[in-house]
């Protein structure tokens, strides 16, 4: 054997470490993503939470505990709803402004989306809320990347009311590959839209002449 497993550990931050949503907070590993990806692969996030999806399906198809369907490595990176704590999920109004924000530890320049996941169909739900065609985390460094891509706001669509209200069913997640390196990465951060004017009771409102 050429490396202890020691050094095989140590450098896996060096070969795969990018980028993750911190703000508001995105999923982290726990339980759910061992139960339903397997061990591997919920280690390699753990060592490296910004560490790119490719790579993640060999170390999945060598674990007898991976599931491909409850795991869903290709949406949030496989991390699951169940790991979230409940006060990382948001709760949010249609037509409201959210700051995101992107810790991108490594660039390499490609495209880039933030997107709301229905996530029983797998599918973008209506338009994308970011999209950088091109152009998306350019040079070597992570001081290199332009401040408007890593600090933005996003606004709540309309009309996910319904679709969006319970947590879990859908997310926000931000995908980004990297042209030339062949990278996806995955953050998702976990919320519910709640219906005007329920927060307050007033159904007055409504009603007003
Ligand atoms: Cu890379």
């Amino acid at each position: 054997m050429l490396f202890t497993t020691a050094a095989l550990v140590a450098l896996i931050p060096l070969a795969a470490s990018h980028g993750l949503i911190t703000t508001p907070p995105s999923r982290p590993t726990g339980p759910a993503i061992i139960a339903n990806c397997g061990a591997k692969v919920e280690q390699d996030i753990r060592l490296d939470n910004t560490s790119h999806v490719e790579g993640l399906p060999e170390l999945a198809a060598k674990d007898s505990a991976y599931n491909a369907a409850k795991c869903n490595l290709w949406l949030c990176k496989g991390l699951q709803f169940a790991d979230n704590p409940t006060a990382n999920t948001q709760t949010w109004q249609a037509g409201q402004v959210v700051p995101i924000k992107i810790w991108l530890r490594i660039p390499h320049e490609g495209s880039a989306n933030v997107s709301i996941v229905d996530t029983k169909s797998n599918k973008i739900v209506g338009d994308m809320l970011k999209v950088w065609a091109k152009g998306y985390a350019p040079g070597k460094k992570e001081s290199d990347v332009p401040l408007d891509q890593t600090q933005f706001n996003v606004t709540v669509p309309e009309g996910l009311e319904d679709k969006c209200a319970t947590a879990g069913d859908c997310v926000l997640q931000w995908w980004w590959y990297g042209t030339a390196a062949k990278q996806t990465y995955e953050s998702c951060v976990d919320f519910k839209i709640a219906k005007k004017g329920m927060a307050e009771g007033s159904t007055a409102r409504v009603f007003k002449a």
